[in-house]
């Protein structure tokens, strides 16, 4: 997997290489990353990558020749390396709103390249010209796309096999079965008199992830009652699971 991405700050993409799971997949070369920088695709001498809004308004808009040749740059690359090239996609308030679901979906793409847009907007016509979708981490606005940009990342490399040192942790991470997490414990027992419960020290297996799915459950159904029907739509509940459920009044 390569990403190629577009932004005006690529220093911020160092965050990635400092350890952690990112960081190491990195090193382990499990995903490649190369940042491209606009400003390097300029023409005049002040290096200009924005510019006022046709209609007026406040805020700057980026404009669509950096841009543009920046994309071409990356063909050009990805070209001479012998490289597939995937989609161009933009991350935005405007796009399809980011989900575990859509991480697979992502990750069947062997490039892709992320276009972080900075001040108010990016000019219509670089997104007709190139975005192939956009995508949008939530209903609220940031800074600039890197921040989404690395978070999407991050979720996507962290379910490539072999990343996590066990394989199953990714599997059992919340979402991945359409449920929140249930609560995890370590040491100490007792924990200034709030105890571990009793189920989690007995080892038996069966017990504990009946007590674990349960659990999840709980959580799901009273923080994101929404993600209940859809895990009940997509078959992801079976008959036991709604016996609890219904045992809890749901
Ligand atoms: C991008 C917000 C993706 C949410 C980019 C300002 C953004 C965003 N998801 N906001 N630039």
């Amino acid at each position: 997997m390569r990403f190629d991405v577009i932004t005006l700050f690529p220093e911020m993409f160092e965050a990635l290489r400092i350890g952690g799971v990112i960081g190491r997949a990195l090193d382990k070369q499990v995903f490649e990353l190369r940042t491209w920088n606009p400003r390097d695709y300029t023409t005049d001498t002040r290096k200009t990558v924005d510019d006022r809004a046709y209609g007026g308004g406040p805020g700057m808009v980026m404009m669509a020749g950096p841009l543009d040749k920046t994309v071409q740059a990356i063909a050009l690359a990805l070209h001479e390396a012998n490289h597939a090239q995937g989609p161009v996609i933009l991350l935005s308030p405007q796009g399809r709103v980011f989900q575990q679901g859509m991480v697979k979906e992502m990750l069947s793409y062997s490039q892709m390249t992320l276009v972080c847009g900075r001040y108010e907007a990016v000019d219509q016509r670089f997104i007709e010209q190139h975005v192939d979708f956009e995508v949008s981490i939530g209903d609220f606005v940031v800074s600039g796309g890197e921040i989404p940009a690395m978070l999407m990342m991050d979720a996507m490399i962290r379910t490539i096999p072999g990343v996590l040192g066990d394989d199953e942790s990714a599997q059992q991470d919340s979402f991945m079965q359409g449920l929140l997490d249930c609560p995890h414990y370590t040491r100490p027992e007792n924990y200034e008199n709030f105890v571990v419960p009793n189920v989690l020290l007995g080892g038996n297996h069966a017990k504990i992830a009946g007590w674990r799915r349960e659990q999840s459950l709980i959580a799901t159904q009273q923080h994101r009652p929404d993600l209940i029907e859809s895990a009940r739509k997509n078959g992801l509940l079976s008959a036991s699971d709604e016996l609890f459920l219904k045992q809890m009044g749901s």
